[in-house]
């Protein structure tokens, strides 16, 4: 079983002990004692399981069980304690044993609300805020059942309810160590680059566009959907004026995936300000990584992407200075002269899905390449039918010795890209994404759904490690909580604990080798995504890659995942680190890396 599965089977047993405990406490308040027993028979199982599921879980990582063990475990006992000898000594009267079944279904839900509200870390302050719940929740409850326990019980359950109260809030709602604000004004002054050799201009407005016949509202740049695609060879210097016609809330240019010097970065309140109506900023930087890229807004980048702030940045290698003609290498056999070189942004616009399908012809023999992009903020299916095809790079890093694939799908995260390479054979070829034809040299039918996924960490050719040490190692922990610091509170996406603002930035040197263990202990899947560095994938889930070396910007971290990579740290600034699910990273799961 998946820790992903296991964290939800954990969940659900929770939930079925809560309800049982419960529901045996009501049954017995309404004497109906075959039901009471039978229910607090099912809750006692329930119980016992979730001493499995917590176990297995604290053998696959600290972080999946810390709550479970230190705050569910402890009030677990605590309602088998005291529900179950009252249920041995048989009460005549069942109604007697309705106190301690509800004693036992508060102490369950109380250990389920830790989880689900506040998560990991474990926190002293929310096990005892629950601890008051429980011991308020059953005193109330004795009350109600008309029963009057002895002025000594009252007293003690009081005291102990009103000291964990105001304990746990205390230590709850306490800010946390305020984190170095990397939110300043001080930005990065933009190093010389050379004159320019790519000019281009982007004007953000809102628009109506026309998709698969149906007039969409939305934000354009240079009044299309896609923006215009930006293509330039290494070796150039691009420059590219954003403009903001009247997109209220501002906009910026982030080159996803292309590590630029940090003025040129586009995160606003971080490397500028945003640009605001009637605004512009000048973007320059050097093409020195061919492969497939994108750009988009990284003002309120979650509506700004969705209403169709993005466009396609591909950069060619550059041209082979020995005459021969040969193909280039880095980038690959990457638009030869002869073939067909094009790219798939994939995008949901106003719930319509794009690219809209397109069919040409392509003559047999013709090397082919599909420049496969995600721009949404959840994962897409891609499956190429009809041929034979290698992923030649990944996030526009060539892979090492990609292998031929037949009936095998990819999945692309939320911002990540894959190019897939195959040669025009006679019959038509089509690419499926989410099973819908996108491109097509012909009509195919096929299905393509119960294709097998790659893996891509066992893909390729490995090779030796760039480096044999890890100067620095962080750990981020995906949760959600409740989250207390801002003005209202927020059911927020978390790391290690905490939302943006308030997660302490993570501070490295310049030429240190950083480890990251990303860990997943929420049920959602989290595209991770690091600015101004590729990632090299060290292991997930305790495997390491077997594959070609993985230099990768976006990743999906599935829910019970634990992903290691590394990066160098060779390019100073401050930089966003955070889930490309845009309306996550909204929610709070953004934090940033800087240089001391
Ligand atoms: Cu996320």
């Amino acid at each position: 079983m998946s820790v992903g599965s296991l964290l939800v089977a954990d969940l659900v047993i929770a939930v079925l002990a809560a309800a049982g405990w419960w529901g045996g406490g009501a049954a017995s308040a309404a004497r109906r004692r075959r039901l009471a027993l039978g229910l607090a028979a099912f809750a006692l199982l329930a119980t016992v399981a979730r001493a499995i599921t917590i176990t297995a879980l604290a053998r696959a990582g600290w972080w999946f069980a810390a709550e479970k063990v230190l705050i569910a475990a402890p009030l677990s006992v605590a309602a088998v304690v005291v529900a179950v000898p009252r249920l041995l000594r048989a009460p005549a009267d069942i109604r007697s044993a309705a106190v301690p079944l509800l004693f036992a279904g508060y102490a369950e839900g109380g250990a389920l609300l830790v989880t689900v509200l506040h998560g990991y870390p474990v926190s002293a302050g929310a096990g005892l805020l629950a601890v008051a719940g429980v011991v308020t929740a059953t005193g109330v409850t004795w009350r109600a059942l008309g029963a009057r326990p002895s002025p000594t019980v009252s007293r003690t359950a009081v005291a102990v309810a009103v000291a964990a109260l105001v304990t746990g809030t205390g230590l709850v709602v306490a800010p946390a160590a305020a984190p170095a604000a990397p939110h300043g004004h001080d930005y990065a002054e933009a190093a010389p680059v050379g004159e320019p050799t790519r000019r281009f201009t982007l004007t953000a407005g809102t628009a109506t566009v026309g998709v698969s016949g149906r007039n969409v509202a939305a934000w354009a740049f240079n009044g299309q959907v896609p923006g215009p695609e930006l293509t330039a060879t290494v070796g150039d210097v691009l420059e590219v004026t954003l403009r903001n016609r009247d997109i209220g809330r501002g906009v910026t240019l982030h080159w996803h995936g292309y590590d630029v010097p940090n003025s040129q970065d586009g995160v606003p309140g971080v490397t500028q300000d945003a640009v605001l109506p009637g605004q512009e900023f000048v973007y320059r930087f050097r093409a020195d990584q061919a492969g497939t890229y994108w750009y988009h807004t990284h003002a309120v980048s979650d509506l700004g992407v969705r209403m169709g702030l993005y466009g396609v940045l591909l950069v060619r290698p550059a041209p082979v200075a020995d005459g021969s003609g040969a193909a280039p290498t880095g980038g690959a056999d990457a638009a030869p002269a002869t073939g067909v070189d094009v790219t798939v942004p994939v995008h949901t616009l106003a719930g319509v899905p794009l690219p809209v399908p397109r069919t040409e012809p392509v003559g047999a023999g013709t090397p082919v390449r599909l420049r496969l992009i995600n721009t949404d903020s959840t994962t897409h299916r891609y499956a190429l039918a009809g041929a034979p095809f290698r992923v030649a790079a990944i996030d526009g890093y060539d892979l090492r010795g990609p292998t031929s694939l037949v009936d095998t799908a990819v999945l692309i995260p939320a911002g990540g890209r894959y190019d897939l390479v195959f040669t025009a054979p006679a019959t038509p070829v089509a690419l499926f994404v989410d099973g819908r034809a996108v491109y097509s040299t012909g009509t195919v039918s096929a299905e393509t759904g119960a294709w097998p996924v790659l893996d891509p960490l066992t893909y390729g050719v490995a090779a030796p490690a760039p480096w044999s040490r890890i100067d620095r190692e962080f750990t981020l922990v995906l949760d959600r909580g409740i989250d207390l610091h801002g003005l209202l509170p927020r059911y927020a996406h978390t790391v290690n604990g905490a939302a943006d603002p308030d997660i302490p930035p993570q501070v490295v040197r310049q030429g240190e080798v950083v480890g990251f263990t990303i860990v997943n202990r929420s049920l959602f899947v989290h595209p991770w995504h690091l600015h101004g560095h590729h990632v090299l994938v060290l292991s997930r889930n305790g495997r390491p890659v077997t594959g070609s070396p993985l230099w990768l910007d976006s990743f999906d971290v599935l829910p019970g995942d634990v992903w290691k990579v590394a990066f160098l740290a060779d390019n100073p600034g401050t930089w966003a680190n955070h889930c490309h699910n845009l309306p996550h990273a909204d929610a709070g799961m953004m934090l940033h890396l800087m240089y001391s």
